[in-house]
């Protein structure tokens, strides 16, 4: 059976994965209004993987018998002044969730919860990931520049990425 401290805390990351997930939504919505369809389905991916980070917490709560508390979710910012700037936010996401993963192992360790200690280490690792290729297109993005002709080629390099494995029991891409 899972504490309640650590209850809670996961109960909290299900809201910052799916916040996550919203943020990216909106950063979705905004590449679309601006004709960069590629860079939408890149960040359409990573929404679908927030979705399932925050179903493998909804489950490791469910499987050890406590229960799951849906929390409000936080308005997304809906413009940005460029693509760039945008992918600049999702990468600053992106650290202040590993903040959030790090925050968690410390709850696991401090409460002696194993099993969440366990099941934690693969955020740890995928954190690592989600900052990297964050970072990486902000970097190219950078390169560009004003390149009208290099923001079409970044938005169908972007739109190749493969969609996101589909989430059993809390499994992600
Ligand atoms: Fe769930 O990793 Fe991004 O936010």
């Amino acid at each position: 059976m899972i504490g309640k401290r650590m209850q809670d805390a996961m109960n909290e990351q299900i809201k910052h994965e799916l916040e996550s997930a919203y943020l990216y939504l909106s950063m979705v919505a905004y590449l679309n209004a601006e004709g960069l369809d590629g860079m939408a389905a890149w960040m359409t991916v990573q929404t679908q993987e927030e979705i399932a980070h925050a179903m493998r917490f909804f489950s490791h709560i469910n499987e050890r018998s406590g229960r799951v508390e849906l929390l409000p979710l936080a308005q997304p910012k809906k413009e940005w002044a460029s693509p760039l700037e945008a992918f600049k936010a999702a990468y600053a996401h992106e650290q202040f969730i590993s903040g959030t993963i790090d925050d968690l192992v410390k709850v696991a360790e401090e409460e002696n919860d194993n099993p969440a200690k366990i099941m934690l280490q693969w955020f740890v690792s995928e954190q690592v990931e989600e900052e990297d290729s964050t970072r990486k297109v902000v970097e190219l993005l950078e390169r560009i520049g004003d390149s009208g002709h290099g923001l079409v080629m970044v938005d169908r390099e972007l739109g190749a990425r493969p969609a996101a494995a589909p989430s059993s029991e809390g499994e992600a891409a």
